[in-house]
């Protein structure tokens, strides 16, 4: 049908346009019905080389980087979140990541699950070399109490870098889970990682490097044990809704990287945000930039 600008869903009609136009409308209908769904390296728009030039960053930066300069670090592997290594606060840390960030079907997907006051919240490389656990089921709402808002105040966009399948550690996801409104219990872990779930509650994201794997931040996941040898790393290009403190502090980043970006990097990473004022107050124009979100949840 045709979409008009209606009222009532104001912020949804130009989403769901650009959606139609990039060829992912079948992704929205999968992320409705799941929780979850994945989109192919060829459906992404993004240049072919994409996910080689992350994992070459990501190579590069695992070779020179104090593993002791991230924090998660500095404690053993059963106290942290996840197995491997995380490098975080990417989006200056080469272009690739901006090119990343803004592509049209990751910013479609987010402004979709986050209404168009959307912004960044987080940009984290998950890396494993060798064989690795599994990471906990869990869902992103970090510090979001039940019930969870029933449209979610995070979501996750991951770039896979390497082939995602069972036995190099792929995401584990409970279809469904994202209409539950609440964190998994401890006796809701699966059973391949001890826990009292079925091991059938949870299905196994197979994708080729450059597909990107969409999920709400409502929706349970885990990740499989890695039994493959070689490296296995994703992505995770995070966003908020506009009322949510984002994860990482965008103060430090640099204009060049604003200027690749383009003003919508440069609201996306707070520059037009209302919160933040001091004795001067907030600007008026940038507190207009969310009355949309007042009235939808897409705004
Ligand atoms: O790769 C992992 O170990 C965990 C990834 C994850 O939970 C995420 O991207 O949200
Ligand atoms: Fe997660």
């Amino acid at each position: 049908m045709e979409i008009g600008d209606w009222k009532s869903v104001a912020g949804m009609a130009e989403t769901y346009r650009t959606a139609r136009e990039l060829g992912i409308e079948t992704n929205i209908a999968e992320l409705e019905a799941f929780g979850f769904t994945v989109i192919p390296p060829e459906k992404t728009g993004a240049p072919r080389d994409i996910a080689s030039r992350m994992l070459d960053t990501l190579l590069d930066m695992a070779r020179k980087e104090d593993e002791l300069a991230v924090e998660l670090n500095k404690h053993s592997d059963a106290e942290k979140p996840a197995y491997g290594r995380q490098f975080f606060h990417l989006l200056q840390r080469d272009p690739v990541f901006i090119d990343a960030t803004m592509n049209p079907a990751v910013r479609t997907m987010a402004a979709y699950m986050m209404g168009q006051s959307y912004r960044l919240f987080s940009m984290v490389a998950f890396y494993k070399e060798g064989t690795a656990r599994s990471t906990h089921m869990h869902c992103d709402c970090v510090g979001v109490p039940p019930p969870l808002p029933a449209y979610s105040t995070v979501c996750n966009v991951s770039w896979v870098l390497t082939p995602y399948r069972e036995e190099t550690g792929t995401f584990g996801m409970v279809p469904g889970s994202h209409r539950l409104c609440r964190h998994p219990t401890q006796f809701e872990q699966p059973q391949f990682i001890g826990g009292m779930l079925e091991n059938d509650n949870v299905v196994p994201i197979n994708a080729e490097p450059g597909s990107l794997v969409v999920f709400t931040g409502n929706t349970w996941h885990c990740t499989y044990p890695k039994t493959a040898d070689g490296v296995r790393a994703h992505v995770a290009t995070a966003f908020c809704r506009n009322f949510i403190a984002p994860a990482e502090d965008y103060s430090d980043v640099p204009d060049g990287v604003l200027e690749r970006g383009g003003p919508e990097l440069a609201r996306l990473v707070g520059r037009k945000a209302w919160q933040g004022y001091g004795e001067s107050g907030p600007k008026l124009e940038n507190m207009a930039l969310v009355r949309a979100a007042y009235q939808t949840q897409y705004g």
